[in-house]
């Protein structure tokens, strides 16, 4: 794909994720969006929210759990990029309609205290790991229906577009992080349950196929940033009026409310 149209669909992915417009599935149209080419987009659409003062404080995994592969029909894990207005404050108000068609899903989070280039170990991944603490991501595909192929996702920076952390931040190795028990309420109801151990087996391996991953791309992540290790569970749709918490063992709650 040439450079110009990468620009091109950058912008029409850049633009329906500030104005919270659906948009059709760029594949439908473009034969040549490889996965390669859906990571340039993505790159160059960020890119347009950096140039317009967010910062990148840092990088989610995504479709890193057997229940979101089966939910979205895909079978690997891909990576996006997180910027400084999608990150809110704990127990945070979120008004529905500023947003598309939003589903979350908890998370665990790491905090990474050392930049770490690919490729690593899960092992050495963790060295590079200062804190880690619950998460709850919102994921607000910007494709007609949450319908997309997976350089569709790509392109659109994995449906990122809010999350927030949990108070609680603990060192990787005083946790169990490899089997956290993880429950997520809404409204007091647990609406899914599941464990760390969904997360690529384990957490770390999601960080270091991350790093790995963007070895490939020449990309490192940098200390101070903040890593979403990937949903353990399916994602599930919010409405106005619901409060969600990510119950996560040893590493307490990370909430939001939807008006
Ligand atoms: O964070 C995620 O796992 C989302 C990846 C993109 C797929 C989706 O929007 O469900
Ligand atoms: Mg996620």
């Amino acid at each position: 794909m040439s450079p110009e149209n990468i620009q091109h669909l950058a912008a029409i992915v850049d633009g329906a994720a500030m104005n919270r417009t659906e948009i059709d599935q760029i594949a439908a149209t473009q034969p040549d969006l490889t996965m390669e080419v859906a990571y340039h987009i993505q790159a160059a659409s960020v890119k347009r929210r950096l140039e317009r003062g967010e910062r990148l404080i840092g990088m989610k995994m995504g479709l890193t759990s057997r229940a979101k592969m089966e939910q979205m029909g895909v079978h690997e894990p891909i990576f996006g990029r997180l910027t400084s207005t999608m990150l809110l404050s704990n127990g945070a108000t979120v008004e529905h309609s500023t947003l598309i068609h939003p589903r979350i899903e908890p998370e665990v989070a790491f905090l990474l205290e050392r930049d770490l280039t690919g490729p690593v170990t899960p092992a050495e991944a963790l060295q590079a790991v200062g804190g880690v603490c619950a998460a709850l991501e919102v994921i607000d595909s910007r494709y007609r229906d949450f319908k997309f192929t997976l350089p569709d996702v790509v392109a659109d920076n994995t449906s990122a577009v809010l999350f927030v952390l949990g108070d609680v931040v603990k060192p990787p190795h005083a946790v169990n992080l490899g089997n956290l028990g993880i429950v997520m309420e809404i409204n007091g109801t647990p609406v899914e349950i599941g464990s760390s151990a969904a997360i690529l087996d384990h957490p770390a391996r999601s960080l270091a196929a991350l790093a790995t991953m963007m070895a490939r791309r020449g990309e490192s992540l940098k200390a101070g940033q903040i890593v979403l290790a990937g949903g353990a569970t399916a994602a599930v749709a919010i409405k106005p009026g619901d409060h969600i918490r990510a119950l996560v063992d040893e590493l307490g709650v990370a909430e939001l409310r939807m008006i």
